[in-house]
């Protein structure tokens, strides 16, 4: 596209909007301070770099065999690095357990330590990346049904010291970076058919959680994730929403709100709310289910935006956490990340456009035809124009210019693979 063109474009729609007492210009700065959270595992399929030879476990799955799949560090970091060429404004990157530099060595999940990390954090300083963790409970020969809800006190141990492991290292790369590093805990605990009492396992997690919470860190930031089910694993999830939202708020620690964590007519966006009055932050793992958690590449989905316009009229993006979940490998994974971001952005920037002032003053008027005739209207508002210039003004490629440059890189180089 032409700059001419976008620039007069951004100026009509700089005046519709400002007919509105909206700033675009205010706006695209807001938009760019927005952080997102790309998750490290499409890249690779989350496979992970432990040279353990096992297949992806824990109810999660992957599906295609697209070729140029990142096979190793130096893949996965050029991968990113793409990818976040294509996206405007500055970002995080969520790194999980199994994404260590452990080079021929296998160092087992109860042993890793920092110095695994090492790389990683200075990477993230070289490219003006902080880093975010998770914990992996999966893909490993003690995984199994359970983890740390198992009653058999030698795996249960192992999976405690896994994860306190990990808090330790959140804790470090936050030091590191200066800013506190989200420490992810998802566990697949859960079984097939129904267990012979529901309670029993879920005392257990809580015990292990406390245990695990027990040393107090400055510089990392607990969030735990719930799941409605796994495959294999499709009648009881031990930690279920309502055990987490309960662990949370009595316990002060930050839910993850997976998007495709929840039966599939639940409001995700509605959630938001309730959590900032009772848990400290909230942590999110936006992805898009299809059926089930099929963690397809994230849309401009309508859901999508009702998330993004919910953080915004709660005021509430510094409390929310922008952590992307979702992996497809039937596409180029490059692309993926670059659609899945893109999108997420949109729906932040479409949200950020909303004259907020103007629906709540209709709403206590009790103006209800005219706040639903603006909320109609706003949907036809020229935020493309806006977008555009973002685009630019962060000099990455407007609109679908962004195919071609990834064409380009996987003729280049994933095509090589
Ligand atoms: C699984 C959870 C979890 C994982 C990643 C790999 O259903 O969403 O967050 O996707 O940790
Ligand atoms: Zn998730």
């Amino acid at each position: 596209m032409n700059e001419q063109n976008i620039l007069s474009a951004y100026q009509i729609a700089k005046e519709r909007f400002a007919a509105f007492g909206v700033d675009t210009d205010k706006v695209l700065e807001q938009l760019d301070k927005i952080s997102l959270s790309l998750h490290c595992w499409q890249a690779d399929d989350v496979t992970g770099f432990e040279n353990q030879g096992g297949s992806l476990s824990g109810g999660i799955q992957v599906t295609g065999n697209y070729p140029g799949r990142a096979r190793n560090i130096d893949e996965l970091r050029a991968d990113i690095l793409k990818a976040t060429s294509l996206i405007g404004g500055k970002h995080r990157l969520s790194l999980h357990e199994i994404y260590g530099e452990f080079g021929d060595k296998f160092v087992d999940r109860d042993e890793v330590t920092v110095e695994h990390f090492k790389g990683w954090i200075d990477w993230g300083k070289a490219n003006d990346m902080k880093l975010d963790f998770n914990s992996t409970s999966f893909s490993h020969p003690k995984s199994g049904d359970l983890t740390l809800a198992n009653p058999d006190k030698e795996i249960r141990d192992f999976w405690i010291r896994h994860t306190k492991a990990c808090r330790a290292i959140a804790n470090e790369m936050g030091k590191a970076q200066g800013d506190p590093s989200m420490m992810n805990l998802w566990v697949h605990d859960g079984s097939k058919e129904v267990p012979a009492n529901r309670l029993r396992y879920r005392a257990i997690l809580e015990e292990s959680l406390d245990e695990i919470f027990a040393t107090p860190y400055q510089w990392m930031k607990d969030c735990i994730e719930a799941k409605l089910f796994g495959i294999g694993l499709e009648n009881y999830t031990v930690g279920s929403y309502d055990f987490y939202l309960g662990y949370g708020a009595k316990k002060g620690k930050i839910v993850t709100l997976d998007t495709g964590h929840f039966h599939l007519t639940e409001s995700i966006p509605d959630k938001v709310s309730s959590l900032l009055l009772f848990t400290p932050e909230i942590m999110l793992h936006v992805s898009r289910p299809v059926r089930w958690d099929s963690d397809h590449v994230v849309i401009l989905s309508d859901e999508l935006l009702e998330l993004a316009r919910e953080i915004v009229r709660c005021n509430a993006l510094d409390k929310v956490h922008i952590g992307l979940d979702y992996f497809d490998a039937t596409i180029n994974r490059i692309g993926a990340y670059v659609i899945g971001c893109r999108a997420t952005q949109k729906a932040f920037l479409r949200a950020l456009l909303e004259p907020q002032d103007i629906l709540n003053k209709y709403e206590d008027n009790g103006q209800l035809f005219q706040r639903l005739a603006l909320q109609e209207e706003l949907k036809s508002m020229p935020w493309q124009s806006v977008w555009d210039m973002y685009c630019l003004k962060s000099n990455v490629p407007v609109g679908d210019a962004y195919i071609p440059e990834i064409e380009k890189y996987e003729a280049e180089v994933t095509s090589k693979r």
